[in-house]
């Protein structure tokens, strides 16, 4: 038996957690044969810790042979404490009315805060996740606290725009969804992001020979997959969570296994036009458990260079709003 994995998840109680806590605890993420804690961290709101509660009881009642152990706590340095791996879900909200700067100054409150912390408590090999919006921005405040723990452990969540966009190609194409490989995202995890299609194949042969319709690729492909965050609000009155969630198994299952090919929010040195110190998704390639390298084989065309620009403008822009607190 291996020893057990810990896993802080904060923000356990909201939607993302109740599909998220789940698949983590019958192996979904870390694989079958791998024992897992959960340490779950909620806000300090009554009505957020006694809903953590019943999720809590609902993970007793799965009986899951994986999960040997359940940490509820509203104290990051509780619910922090030896993980090795630090899910961050929990964030505030953009409510009606709110103006950017204070959803960012708010967040960055938090993670701030929790970045500190995570560095402070968390196992020497940790591993940081970041989900909560702005996703990028958050994972480069939490790793701008961390002395410890090295920058390249903290990412971010881009992996649910990478498979929507895999499937938005292979429903164009009328394929199976497996025959698309290698769209990746780069930039920010907003609508500003892009799909890079150029490098996508379907079947071995690019993809956007076999769509045979670039008006198709640079418009609506780009524009669906970017706003697709906001359709699903339209259509469900909720955030995207299921989807979320499972795209959070993912990016972990990727960075943990050897090999694996996917797009994740790094910290830039430079590569693909955007300057050092932005978190921008791009394309890595898991070299050992926990640890990746960036491609940078890829060449981009005008448009795309174009359309990277302009994502990288949008982080540089945000990061100028957060600037005290990453000092
Ligand atoms: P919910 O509002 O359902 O849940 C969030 C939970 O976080 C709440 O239970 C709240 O009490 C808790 N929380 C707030 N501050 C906390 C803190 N300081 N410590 C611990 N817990 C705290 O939101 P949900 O739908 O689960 O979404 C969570 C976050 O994911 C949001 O920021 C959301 O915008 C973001 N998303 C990111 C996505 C991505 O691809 N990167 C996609 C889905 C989602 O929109």
């Amino acid at each position: 038996m291996k020893t057990p994995l810990r896993v802080a998840v904060t923000g356990a109680a909201g939607q993302i957690g109740y599909s998220l806590l789940f698949r983590i605890a019958s192996g979904a993420m870390f694989g079958p044969d791998q024992p897992v804690i959960l340490q779950l961290l909620e806000a300090p709101i009554e009505k957020a810790l006694k809903a953590l509660e019943g999720v809590a009881m609902e993970l007793d009642d799965c009986a899951f042979p994986l999960l040997k152990g359940i940490v509820q706590t509203d104290k990051p340095e509780l619910g922090f404490k030896d993980a090795n791996w630090c899910l961050l879900v929990g964030a505030k909200p953009r409510g009606p009315g709110m103006e950017r700067a204070d959803l960012l100054k708010d967040n960055g409150t938090i993670f701030i805060a929790q970045g500190r912390i995570i560095d402070a408590v968390a196992a020497a090999d940790a591993r940081i996740a970041v989900v909560g919006n702005p996703a990028n921005t958050n994972c480069m405040i939490a790793a701008s606290q961390a002395r410890r723990l090295p920058a390249e452990r903290f990412t971010a969540m881009v992996r649910l725009d990478q498979n929507r966009a895999q499937t938005q190609l292979a429903k164009k194409a009328g394929v199976d969804l497996t025959a698309v490989k290698d769209i990746f995202i780069y930039g920010n995890h907003s609508p500003s992001m892009f799909p890079a299609f150029a490098h996508a194949t379907i079947n071995g042969k690019a993809a956007a020979s076999v769509i045979n319709d670039d008006a198709w690729l640079k418009g609506p492909f780009c524009e669906t997959v970017g706003k697709r965050g906001a359709a699903i609000i339209a259509a469900r009155g909720a955030s995207s969570a299921a989807s979320a969630a499972n795209a959070l198994v993912d990016h972990v299952r990727s960075l943990v296994t050897p090999g694996a090919i996917h797009s994740v929010a790094v910290k830039s040195d430079g590569r693909y036009g955007f300057d050092a110190n932005v978190w921008a998704g791009m394309p890595v390639r898991t070299t050992t458990p926990g640890s990746y390298e960036v491609i940078t084989s890829y060449g981009m065309d005008v448009f795309a260079k174009t359309k990277i620009a302009a994502t990288f403008k949008e982080l540089v822009e945000v990061r100028a709003f957060v600037a005290e607190m990453i000092k």
